[in-house]
């Protein structure tokens, strides 16, 4: 594979960003009044404005002419087809055929997945509605109010983010809760909270074999068996959702109550499946629907609408122009909705796992930089944590703000506050203050000279860092859809353009490998072990000093 940092479009960006280097964003709006409208567009109820970002109409075409150089339609449509994109797992990548109500058909291996796809949702949906009417019951004869979806990374974080974001269409009385760490903290905890009697355990695992998930649905298994709950009553507190079959069956889920997905479900794609059934037990099954629209209405934008216009396609163009021309060394992910709180560490799996990657699909080492660091918070918390260093810091980061223009809980001015921080953070990162504005500002407060130039240099923001604005209408299943789905095809493109395979995460292996070397090593609690010499001094080090915290006494 060529080095695309020799190639003559990667070239032409090299020379865009030269010939923009003398120019401040300040500058770009002053001589273009009709800026907003020319970097700005609409599609599947989402307007993203890239115009605050360090970008002309000549790097924009050089942008354009990367994706065609880099074959992203062709790319785009080999996905849409279910061809095996993700080569390393021989998988093809077909979350779209999850959320397609325009009813194509889609084939994997020559089967049409799609029929299985509607069966699946069928299901999802009759026992919605089954555990909605009251008509399963516990084991003491109660409705089931409580939901404990027990999983880790694509099987926990998505249903957890998108469950945070529909608060307002939460089912009233029904309570959903979610346990990932093997931290036995984490579930014990929630324990503590639930009624056994009234709680739906959903063990929630891609493979069924993950050590944390399996730990944990362990240990909730054997404390409802400790709360009064029999073997016999397991049918009705325990779900599994996986691809998995056998597994499921010898943990002891009766069939029925297993739903399934396929490998073609890739993990931190997989809240459109069976995966959302948390979901679709919280906010109900319609409202659960209403995602997958909004997201098929995303799938359709991102299908036809044409390069320049088509929202993914410029938010990952923007992306590799900040990442590879700019040098930004990190995206900051800032929605304006406290519903979306956890929309940053959703998208930090979502687009750090896809794309943080050094080699190509073939294996080679790349020459450019790929996925950049996510990390986020909610405005306005983060204003008063880490923007100091999105102003004033050494790095230049890029970041996404993101923004209802309505709220779905109206009270007194608090959106209207809301809002005008969101577009005031955007204009002074682009804006900044020169020294000559801060020492006006410190003349006006009655400052002497001397005071002034010792606060001037201090008061100097640089400005000129890019940000991109998106805004809907309010936060409804169907704009959270569209917003999921947007960042997902924008995984992707960006994925395409470095050469990187977004689908697999093989980075993710040798920690889960070396854990399960040491885990017999640990003592338990006042047991007698061995003192360890084997793995690195630093290493054998802390686990000898472990063991003898924990009560062990070194043998040999
Ligand atoms: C996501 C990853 C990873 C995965 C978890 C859980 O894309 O593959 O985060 O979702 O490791 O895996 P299981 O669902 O198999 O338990």
């Amino acid at each position: 594979m060529t080095d695309i940092t020799k190639t003559p479009e990667w070239q032409a960006l090299e020379g865009a960003a030269a010939a923009l280097s003398k120019t401040h964003m300040r500058g770009l709006f002053e001589h273009d009044p009709a800026r907003f409208d020319a970097f700005s567009i609409e599609g599947a109820g989402l307007f993203l404005d890239y115009s605050k970002n360090k970008i002309d109409a000549a790097a924009r075409n050089a942008l354009l002419a990367l994706a065609k150089a880099r074959d992203l339609e062709g790319a785009r449509r080999r996905m849409l087809a279910g061809e095996k994109i993700n080569t390393t797992e021989d998988r093809a990548v077909l979350h779209v055929a999850l959320r397609d109500f325009a009813m194509r058909d889609y084939h994997v291996d020559g089967e049409n997945v799609s029929l299985a796809v509607r069966r699946e949702l069928e299901r999802i949906e009759s026992f919605a509605d089954r555990i909605h009417s009251g008509g399963l019951k516990g084991f003491k004869g109660d409705a089931i109010d409580t939901v404990v979806n027990i999983g880790i990374g694509g099987s926990d974080l998505g249903p957890k983010m998108v469950v945070e974001a529909l608060r307002p269409y939460w089912v009233k009385g029904r309570r959903a809760y979610f346990v990932s760490n093997v931290d036995g903290q984490h579930l014990s905890d929630v324990l503590t909270e639930v009624d056994p009697a009234k709680t739906l355990f959903l063990v929630a695992s891609k493979t069924f074999t993950t050590q944390e998930t399996m730990t944990n649905a362990q240990s909730a298994r054997d404390w409802f068996l400790s709360q009064g709950g029999k073997e016999s009553d397991i049918a009705a507190h325990f779900a599994a959702l996986s691809t998995n079959a056998h597994a499921v069956e010898q943990f002891g889920i009766d069939p029925e109550n297993m739903f399934q997905f396929w490998g073609w479900v890739g993990g931190r794609f997989s809240l459109w499946s069976a995966i959302g059934l948390s979901i679709a037990l919280q906010v109900g099954f319609e409202n659960f629907e209403r995602l997958l629209k909004g997201a098929h209405a995303m799938d359709e934008h991102f299908r036809v609408a044409p390069l320049a216009e088509n929202i993914p396609i410029l938010m990952a163009l923007v992306g590799v122009w900040n990442r590879n021309f700019m040098d930004a060394r990190a995206h900051a992910i800032l929605p304006y909705d406290e519903h979306l709180s956890l929309l940053p560490s959703y998208l930090q799996q979502a687009d750090m796992e896809s794309n943080g990657k050094s080699r190509n699909a073939e294996g080679e080492a790349l020459a450019a930089r790929t996925g950049p660091i996510i990390f986020g918070e909610p405005g306005t918390n983060g204003q008063h944590a880490f923007y100091q260093l999105l102003h004033q810091g050494t790095d230049l980061v890029s970041a996404d703000f993101i923004a209802p223009a309505l709220s779905q809980s109206p009270l007194g001015d608090h959106h209207e506050k809301l809002l005008a921080n969101f577009l005031a953070q955007p204009e002074a990162l682009m804006r900044g203050k020169t020294e000559e504005e801060a020492r006006e500002e410190l003349a006006a407060d009655d400052l002497t000279k001397d005071e002034i130039d010792a606060l001037a240099p201090h008061k100097v923001f640089p400005g000129d860092r890019p940000a991109n604005s998106i805004l809907f209408e309010k936060l409804t299943p169907e704009t959270l859809g569209a917003l999921i789905a947007a960042y997902e095809h924008k995984i992707f493109c960006q994925g395409v353009i470095w050469g990187v395979n977004s689908f697999d995460q093989w980075g993710v292996e040798l920690g889960k490998v070396l854990a399960k070397d040491i885990l017999p090593e640990i003592a338990a609690l006042g047991e007698e072990m061995p003192q360890v010499s084997s793995h690195d001094p630093s290493t054998a080090g802390l686990i000898n000093r472990i063991n003898a915290i924990r009560g062990g006494k070194a043998t040999g």
